[in-house]
C-alpha cells in the first residue's frame, strides 16, 4: 500500500546474545515474505566516527569515557537522515543495537548515571519494537569469540545486563524480552511474528521521538 511507513525494530542484548545472526535472519525472512526490510547497526564502523569507535573497541586506542559515549551517540545521529528516509519510503529497518546499548555499556562504568547517559540520544527516532535477547552471562561467555574486544568480560557484562533491566522498566517503550538460549530457529520464529505485528501497528501512527 502506498504511503505506509516502515517500522523501526531494534535488537538489543549483551555481547554474544545472537543479535547479528537474528538481525540477518529477520531481514531475509521479511524480504522473502515480500516486505521491504534492511539491516543497520550501531556502531556503524565504516564512517569516520565509526572508525574511531572500532579502534577503541579493538583496544588499539584509548578515549576518555564521556568522549567515547558521545561518539557512540554521534554515530547514531549521523545515521538519522538515512533512517528517516528509509522509513518514510516504507522500508522496515532492523537495527543491530541502538541507544539502549549506548546507555547500558557506559552506565556499567563507574560514576555514570543512566540519566546522564540517555541525554545525547534524546530525540532519536523512537523504535516501534525493541527485542531484548536475554541470555545469562555464563551462557554468553561460553559462546564463540567472547573476550577479544573491550567490554567482553563477564563482570562488566553483568553490570551491562543490570542497566538494560533498568531501561526495560520504561513502559512507554515497546520492549519484548526473548529467551535467547533457545535454538536459532525458535528465536527467529518468535521475533519474526512480533516484528510483523509491529510493522502493522507502525503503519497506523507517525514515527516518534525517543525519551521525549
Ligand atoms: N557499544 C555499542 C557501546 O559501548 N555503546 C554503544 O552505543 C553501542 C551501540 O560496542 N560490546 C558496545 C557494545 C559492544 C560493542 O558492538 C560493539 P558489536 O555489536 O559487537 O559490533
Ligand atoms: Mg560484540
Amino acid at each position: 500500500m502506498a504511503g505506509r511507513r516502515g517500522a523501526l525494530i531494534v535488537l538489543e542484548g549483551v555481547d554474544r546474545a545472537g543479535k547479528s545472526t537474528q538481525g540477518r535472519r529477520l531481514v531475509d525472512a521479511l524480504c522473502d515474505a515480500g516486505f521491504r526490510a534492511e539491516l543497520l547497526r550501531c556502531p556503524e564502523r565504516s564512517t569516520e566516527i565509526g572508525k574511531l569507535l572500532s579502534s577503541y573497541l579493538e583496544k588499539k586506542s584509548e578515549l576518555e569515557d564521556h568522549a567515547v559515549h558521545l561518539l557512540f551517540s554521534a554515530n547514531r545521529w549521523e545515521q538519522v537522515p538515512l533512517i528517516k528516509e528509509k522509513l518514510s519510503q516504507g522500508v522496515t529497518l532492523v537495527m543491530d543495537r541502538y541507544a539502549f546499548s549506548g546507555v547500558a555499556y557506559t552506565g556499567a562504568k563507574k560514576n555514570f548515571s543512566l540519566d546522564w547517559c540517555k541525554q545525547p540520544d534524546v530525540g532519536l527516532p523512537r523504535p516501534d519494537l525493541i527485542l531484548f535477547l536475554q541470555l545469562r552471562s555464563v551462557e554468553a561467555s561460553a559462546r564463540g569469540e567472547f573476550g577479544h574486544e573491550r567490554y567482553e568480560k563477564k563482570a562488566f557484562q553483568e553490570r551491562v545486563l543490570q542497566c538494560f533491566q533498568q531501561l526495560m522498566r520504561d513502559e512507554t517503550l515497546n520492549w519484548k524480552v526473548i529467551d535467547a538460549s533457545k535454538s536459532i530457529e525458535d528465536v527467529h520464529e518468535e521475533i519474526r511474528a512480533l516484528s510483523e505485528e509491529a510493522m502493522e501497528s507502525a503503519a497506523q501512527r507517525p514515527l516518534g521521538e525517543l525519551w521525549k
